[in-house]
């Protein structure tokens, strides 16, 4: 049943790691049965971040704080590319402002299984139980008005296809494993 086995790419954001959260999220992604296939730390630069964060990216960043916002109540006077541009720009400064921990887990349905225990973009909306909705608690219309970037713990890579492009990105192949795992067993 190989071809049912996903890998996809998770990055314990500055935040998480400066909060002494590293372990905690690792685990909750380890007691599914999804298996650590890659993992490292690595304090990344500016020019990096936006290989992961490129700059088409910034209609949603615009989109989601425009979201919040009307839920806020804030009126902002600035035009909504200016609202989106500076989103974008505090994102690439938080990614970067220390080191992160990149792994590679693998299993079923891995994309969505990790997606689903990370949550909501926005913490603020994100179901107890998940990593972004136990352990913080600001929204991005909070985030963007503040200037302090998206601080949501995080990052799980979305789709199959974006996974495999940010996997590319973030480890060589020689980083990555292929080991029987005990949940094997179980599942394959
Ligand atoms: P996700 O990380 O849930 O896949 P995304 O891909 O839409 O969300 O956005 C990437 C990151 O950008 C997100 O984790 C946090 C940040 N972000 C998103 N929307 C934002 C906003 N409106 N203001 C500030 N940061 C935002
Ligand atoms: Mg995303």
């Amino acid at each position: 049943m190989k071809e049912f086995i996903e890998r996809t790419l998770v990055i314990i954001k500055p935040d998480g790691v400066k909060r002494n959260l590293s372990g905690e999220i690792i685990s909750r992604f380890e007691k599914t049965g999804l298996k650590i296939v890659g993992l490292k730390m690595i304090w990344i630069d500016k020019d990096f971040a936006k290989k992961h964060y490129p700059e088409s990216l910034i209609p949603v960043l615009t989109e989601k704080t425009f979201l919040d916002y009307d839920s806020m109540n804030v009126k902002v006077n600035e035009p909504r590319e200016k609202v989106g541009k500076g989103a974008y720009e505090d994102l690439i400064r938080y990614i970067s402002e220390g080191p992160v921990i990149a792994m590679v887990l693998e299993g079923v349905h891995a994309v969505e299984i990790v997606r689903k225990l990370v949550g909501t973009t926005s913490p603020h909306k994100s179901p107890p139980g998940t990593i972004r909705g136990d352990f913080t608690h600001l929204s991005m219309g909070y985030a963007t008005y503040r200037k302090i970037g998206g601080r949501n713990l995080i990052h799980a890579s979305g789709t199959k296809e974006e996974a495999k492009k940010e996997i590319s990105l973030w480890f060589k192949e020689s980083e990555l494993h292929s080991y029987k795992g005990v949940h094997d067993e179980h599942i394959l």
